[in-house]
């Protein structure tokens, strides 16, 4: 039972220390949940920009809890960008990973600016939020532009 129990957590802690490619099972599942992840983010972050654009009515607290979601979501997408990823239901670009270090980098401006929506939708003012969500919008938009097919 001793030898069982310690070989188990011999295999979590591996499980841990393994690259992002062997928590996919195929390289489709890595697409795929990468894909849920960004959905996700979008349904959240569009309910924030229909507060602040006036296209439902603004709740300074669904605001914020929205923020946070979008927030703790935009950690997951990026593991899913594997080698060996680049072909099949995916429009990301080759530039994904030929310039992987400016893919991370715009990565990262993204969670910054959606970690900073976060922080001011605590604070409830519309205006605010809605400057906040414009400068993570633009993060989303210069992505897409330079690593995702139209
Ligand atoms: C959204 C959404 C995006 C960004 C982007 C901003 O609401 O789903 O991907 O904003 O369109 O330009």
């Amino acid at each position: 039972m001793k030898k069982f129990v310690l070989a188990l957590t011999a295999v979590a802690t591996l499980g841990l220390a393994l690259p992002a490619s062997a928590q996919f099972a195929k390289p489709e599942d890595a697409i795929k949940y990468r894909k849920a992840a960004f959905t996700v983010m979008a349904r959240h972050f569009g309910t924030i920009g229909g507060m602040v654009n006036d296209k439902i009515p603004f709740d300074a607290k669904a605001a914020s809890v929205n923020a946070d979601l979008v927030a703790t979501v935009s950690r997951l997408p990026f593991d899913g960008f594997v080698a060996g990823t680049d072909t099949g239901e995916t429009k990301a670009k080759p530039e994904v990973w030929k310039d992987a270090d400016k893919f991370k980098a715009a990565a990262t401006k993204m969670q910054d600016a959606v970690a900073k929506l976060a922080t001011v939708a605590k604070g409830g003012d519309k205006a605010a939020i809605k400057a906040a969500f414009g400068d993570a919008g633009g993060t989303c938009k210069g992505c897409h532009d330079d690593f995702r097919n139209k």
